[in-house]
């Protein structure tokens, strides 16, 4: 390793890809031996076990009575310059441009340039809060501010350059998982639990957001189900739960759909499932479909934003235009009907999983670009 560093990690902990993937980036640098530093509102929910190497500190927001809303960003970058003094931290790594690259560049000039920013753009400052006017010169700002940006797609970087007419370098460093964590599960007896041997397991992962179509997940069910005896496993809660529940209970399908709410051991219930669907309007790239083709489960979906980049249409999963449930229904039924088709999909995703989403990979593209913004190449 050359030069241990203090690296400081900000990033949405309690929800998210983007905070899964900044904490599992801060875990795995911990462990090639650099010095990390969580600055985040709450514990990063995925953080897990003791590592002398990890430290978290906790944003507070003052409450003063004259305040109407509470200053979280200023506590926030308040914060980051304290640790950075501190702790001595060579960088910030922050993950959104708004708030925390824009906390971060503050924090920058209240201990001086010798910081470094890094900022991960993961999509929705881009796709939703750029398009707003009144807050895209901010965006614009941090972003051409930062020392280095990376996107985690190449669609999230052109989106980046047309939406706010960004031309200085942005560095594309995908998601990855840790393949020690994801891999295909033995769960047999699990499955036991859930389904009668002939089913088949659909399963959909979001936060319930309108952008993931949660509807068009059930139609596709409904469709699937028609043909092949089967169950849809839903994992997460969100602003359209309800929604999708009436309609689960509206098509008579209330005992073949299992509500799962938020789950932690993600690799263990997606291994039960035959496929994912991932039917999203916006994705920038879309962590659940990697998370289950590195446990060999092809993905069924839209192809949407950064998806594709991340499943390759015909290999390790079928694509769609955004809402077109019937052709969706039709991919899923092909695999599922075809045994040694869905071992050839099955086996490209552990394939790809283990060679373009690397989590050794990745992580040296991340400490390769802490190194030259630090000048120490
Ligand atoms: O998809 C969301 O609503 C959550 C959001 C997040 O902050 O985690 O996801 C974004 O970042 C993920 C990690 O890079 C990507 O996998 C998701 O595609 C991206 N979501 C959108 O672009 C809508």
């Amino acid at each position: 390793m050359k030069d241990r560093l203090k690296i400081g990690i900000t990033c949405y902990p309690t929800l998210g890809g983007s905070g899964v993937v900044a904490t599992e980036l801060g875990k795995l640098l911990a462990e090639k031996g650099h010095e990390v530093h969580f600055i985040t509102h709450s514990m990063p929910f995925r953080l897990g076990r003791f590592d002398k190497n990890i430290f978290y500190h906790e944003v507070e927001v003052s409450d003063y009575y004259v305040f109407r809303y509470p200053p979280y960003d200023l506590s926030l970058a308040s914060k980051l310059a304290q640790v950075v003094k501190m702790q001595g931290l060579d960088l910030l790594h922050v993950h959104y441009a708004i708030p925390h690259a824009v906390c971060a560049l503050l924090a920058k000039q209240m201990v001086g340039e010798h910081l470094k920013v890094v900022t991960t753009l993961h999509g929705t400052d881009i796709t939703v809060l750029a398009q707003d006017h009144s807050i895209s010169d901010l965006i614009r700002f941090a972003i051409n501010q930062s020392d280095s940006v990376t996107a985690v797609s190449e669609d999230l970087i052109q989106e980046t350059r047309k939406t706010l007419d960004i031309t200085r370098p942005i560095e594309l460093t995908y998601n990855f998982v840790d393949k020690r964590v994801y891999y295909p599960r033995d769960v047999k007896s699990l499955k036991k639990e859930f389904a009668d041997p002939e089913d088949k397991i659909l399963i959909h992962i979001s936060n319930f957001r309108p952008v993931k179509r949660v509807m068009d997940v059930i139609d596709i069910f409904a469709r699937v189900h028609e043909q092949v005896p089967s169950r849809l496993l839903f994992v997460g809660e969100g602003p359209d739960l309800s929604k999708v529940m009436s309609r689960v209970k509206e098509l008579g399908l209330t005992q073949r759909v299992i509500f799962c709410g938020k789950q932690d051991d993600v690799a263990q219930i997606i291994s039960l499932a035959d496929v994912m669907l991932l039917p999203s309007e916006k994705e920038s790239f879309g962590l659940v479909a990697l998370e289950a083709m590195a446990c060999g489960v092809p993905t069924i979906g839209s192809n949407a934003g950064g998806i594709p980049e991340l499943v390759t249409h015909g290999e390790t999963g079928f694509l769609s235009g955004i809402g077109q449930t019937e052709e969706m229904a039709n991919n899923v039924l092909l695999l599922l009907q075809d045994e040694e088709l869905y071992r050839q999909f099955s086996q490209a995703c552990l394939e790809r999983a283990r060679t373009t989403f690397c989590n050794d990979r990745i992580m040296r593209q991340y400490e390769e670009i802490y190194y030259r913004v630090l000048g120490r190449e």
